[in-house]
């Protein structure tokens, strides 16, 4: 196995870190390393904590770790922040806000942006949360900001789904229009010390109630993440959806269609990036034969599509990726 590799599955956080670099560049020999940790994925509980900029997401993370420290399970941390990798200020301000706990060798806390990302910031994350849960975090917390279609791509990835609400924030109308409601099986009302907060739960049961009828019914718990309230009804309601998923024929399809998921992914990724290699060589000449009509964008698509496929046996096109 590769060194690196190696000393990240042993939890020297370094290597944790320069592994997740790589896979965020989409280095073509982030593959082979993924390849090699793959069998020691799959034990931890990944958990996504998604909602609206400000609803006290990180706020709430950071009680969360402390919750799963206090329990005995040392915590992986992703903050996606998919508007302004690297630079933001709301990564900075998780940054800030979490790092009570950056002293502690059972939490390991990285930030990710979309930058210079080939398979997308959801196959990142993806393997970001793998490779955390291969060097043995018990929990692997994805925080992501807002709550629009990329949210909703990145948060997939995770096992249980948190959305965080807050009260008079007229989030409602956004939430049901970005399909969160669908894949959320926890909802937190943060921030209720405020008023309203009641009337936002009730709002959501309503809402859940229009909703398909489901084997898990998503529970609804009142949080004030800044001193720290709420946080135990929180951990049992984690707690009980992790039992659902590794109880149920429920659970084991939603399995399933996240490794369906991740196939497709990877497919995706090596034949765009076949594809691509050829579309760049040629491209000035055949923007030209398009601009005069010598042929049209859907025939050079084709094309080069055909030549992809038919130049790659799946050797090929497994290294590729
Ligand atoms: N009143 C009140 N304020 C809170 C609560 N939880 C968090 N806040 C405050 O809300 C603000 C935003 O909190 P964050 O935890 O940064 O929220 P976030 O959702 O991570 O924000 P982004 O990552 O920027 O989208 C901070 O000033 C927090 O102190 C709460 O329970 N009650
Ligand atoms: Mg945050």
């Amino acid at each position: 196995m590769d060194a690196l590799a190696q000393r990240a599955l042993a939890g020297d956080p370094r290597s944790i870190a320069r592994f997740i670099s790589l896979i965020e560049r989409g280095d073509s020999g982030s593959r082979e390393l993924m390849k090699q940790i793959y069998p020691k994925t799959g034990r931890a509980h990944t958990i996504g904590i998604t909602g609206s900029p400000g609803a006290g997401k990180s706020t709430l993370v950071s009680c969360l770790i402390a919750a799963f420290r206090a329990a005995g399970k040392t915590v992986g941390v992703i903050a996606v922040d998919p508007s302004s990798p690297f630079t933001g200020g709301a990564v900075l301000g998780d940054r800030l806000r979490m790092q009570d706990h950056a002293l502690d060798s059972g939490v390991f806390i990285r930030s990710m942006g979309s930058r210079g990302n080939l398979g997308g910031l959801s196959g990142a994350t993806h393997e970001a949360a793998l490779v955390l849960d291969a060097c043995g975090f018990d929990v692997v917390l994805i925080e992501t900001v807002g709550v629009g279609q990329s949210e909703v791509d990145v948060i997939r990835v995770s096992d249980t789904v948190c959305l965080v609400l807050v009260p008079g924030a007229g989030d409602d109308v956004q939430i049901m229009k970005a399909g969160i409601m669908e894949i959320a099986d926890i909802f937190v009302v943060n921030k209720s010390d405020r008023d309203g907060a009641e009337k936002v739960a009730m709002d959501i049961k309503v809402m859940l109630d229009l909703i398909a009828n489901r084997k898990w019914r998503p529970p609804v718990s009142l949080a004030s993440a800044r001193d720290g309230g709420g946080i135990d009804a929180i951990m049992e309601n984690i707690a009980a959806h992790g039992k659902h998923l590794a109880e149920t024929e429920e659970g084991r399809s939603r399995r399933l269609s996240k490794i369906k998921n991740e196939v497709e992914e990877i497919l995706r990724r090596a034949v765009f990036a076949r594809v691509e290699s050829a579309w760049t060589f040629e491209q000035t000449e055949i923007l030209g034969d398009i601009d005069s009509r010598a042929t049209d964008p859907y025939s050079v698509a084709s094309s080069l599509l055909d030549r992809v496929i038919n130049a790659n046996s799946y050797t090929d096109l497994r290294s590729e990726a």
